[in-house]
């Protein structure tokens, strides 16, 4: 009898222990995971990034973002002194057959092990108030800030881009807003 309690007992302290080993390893691998990317912005890639050149009034920059991290990552804002104002915008069903853009809500989201592609047409950010124009071949800085606050920055070329044309007019979709 005595020697049977003695077992059990000492059966569930090394149960113990290997649960207590199990989670101090759970542990580490958790922290060892976010020492690499623990900001935000040491996550995050950018590539393929371009603006629409522009003579004045509003035009668009686009690229692709790449999330290397386990958890999704929200842009917050976006900074640009080629435009008074930066915002980022979707473009969504009009409900008449057309589409029109507005602010996407709380920003843009970048997926966990994913990516995000900013296109003419689709999500990009967009340049309001441009004080003087950007001319092709120019390189235009961004700053791009997290919700961690932690910011990227990055240089898009400017390119001449006749498509979307209608979108970006400064009297188009863009009228009504209201922001
Ligand atoms: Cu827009």
């Amino acid at each position: 009898m005595a020697i049977r309690r003695l077992l059990t007992r000492s059966l569930n302290r090394s149960a113990a222990l290997t649960a207590a080993v199990i989670l101090l390893l759970i542990a580490l691998v958790a922290c060892g995971g976010e020492t690499s990317d623990s900001r935000d912005a040491d996550a995050i890639t950018v590539s393929d990034q371009w603006v629409k050149a522009a003579d004045s009034g509003m035009t668009a920059a686009f690229a692709t973002l790449h999330n290397s991290s386990d958890r999704d990552i929200r842009i917050v804002s976006a900074h640009t002194a080629a435009a008074r104002t930066t915002e980022m915008h979707e473009v969504v069903d009009n409900g008449t057959g057309g589409t029109t853009m507005r602010q996407k809500d709380g920003g843009f989201v970048i997926p966990a092990k994913g990516s995000v592609n900013l296109t003419p047409g689709s999500e990009h950010f967009m340049l309001m108030e441009l004080p003087k124009p950007i001319t092709t071949g120019q390189n235009v800085a961004f700053t791009i800030r997290f919700e961690d606050g932690s910011t990227v920055g990055f240089q898009a070329l400017a390119r001449d881009f006749d498509g979307n044309q209608e979108n970006y007019a400064p009297d188009g979709e863009h009228e009504g807003m209201g922001k």
